[in-house]
């Protein structure tokens, strides 16, 4: 998933692709470099950022969105918690709903998700953008997680959200610590359990920084190492900034991996491929 920022203000390349003409073009070479799918956001979720009325959001990325229709037949997902935001996305060509509140902001993004039959991707936040990072805690950060996203995965369900439609996020970088994110990378497997499609945004982030003490341009081999490792864990999505080099190093680790698989060494692995298998 290839990340398409029409904000002033995001974390790592906020105001690069705020012009619809220069948003669309990126948007479509990272699908040229390999990316199945392009995030159109129209709100920075940046730790600290305040959210935009929908207006605003609306008229960021309807724009792009109906520009990438006109060009391609290939996914596009809208960045958005505002059920407006999503009606009007999906109307104008936009396939997935990617709710980084995981339905909470608004209530009516529920029926929404179920009556426009989208896949949804549920991300786990502590907080708000705003609050996020006040401190947050955890006594087991992998047993919340789960046990949040599971609630949520119910709560879809029960409002008529079809269980083949929900992609799961553990959200790092959202209300996390340094460890928690990297406990979440680390322990992505136990995921798995929830049987749902696992998806991962680790690209330039803030963990990364910390360790190589780069600011978020610099951060393309910390996201590469970062993403080989959450595909070896059972990543099905990596959301990334960077397709080109990603996609590459994603394809060596897969080919890889398989041949392990077929070589009896990574069980797991050939698990979910037998019951994702059409
Ligand atoms: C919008 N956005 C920023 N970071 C993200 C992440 O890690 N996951 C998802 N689903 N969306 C994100």
């Amino acid at each position: 998933m290839g990340i398409l920022n029409v904000t002033p203000d995001s974390f790592s390349d906020g105001g690069l692709f705020f012009e619809k003409d220069k948003a669309i073009e990126h948007g479509l070479r990272m699908f040229s470099e390999g990316a199945n799918i392009i995030d159109v956001g129209g709100e920075s979720t940046r730790p600290g950022s305040d959210p935009v009325p929908a207006d605003v959001e609306l008229k960021r990325v309807l724009p792009v969105i109906s520009g990438l229709r006109k060009h391609t037949r290939n996914l596009i997902s809208v960045d958005t918690s505002k059920s407006e935001v999503a009606i009007a996305a999906l109307a104008e060509g936009a396939n997935i709903i990617n709710d980084v509140t995981a339905l909470r902001n608004d209530p009516k993004m529920l029926s929404v998700a179920a009556q426009t039959d989208a896949p949804v991707i549920l991300m786990h936040m502590k907080g708000t953008p705003k609050t996020m990072q006040r401190r947050p805690t955890y006594k087991n950060v992998i047993v919340e997680i789960k046990a949040f996203l599971e609630k949520q995965i119910q709560l879809a369900i029960k409002n008529g959200i079809k269980k083949e439609n929900i992609i799961l996020d553990p959200g790092i970088g959202f209300g996390k610590r340094f460890e928690d994110n990297l406990t979440l990378i680390r322990n992505l497997s136990d995921f798995a359990t929830l049987d749902q499609p696992i998806l991962v945004g680790i690209s330039r982030k803030s963990f990364i920084g910390k360790i190589l003490d780069v600011p978020p341009r610099e951060r393309e081999e910390g996201t590469l190492a970062s993403a080989v490792i959450s595909v070896i864990q059972g990543a099905h999505i990596l959301r990334v900034h960077d397709v080109a080099p990603i996609k590459r190093a994603i394809l060596v680790a897969e080919a890889i991996l398989d041949d392990m698989w077929a070589a009896g060494l990574f069980a797991h692995r050939g698990e979910f491929k037998r019951s994702h298998a059409n």
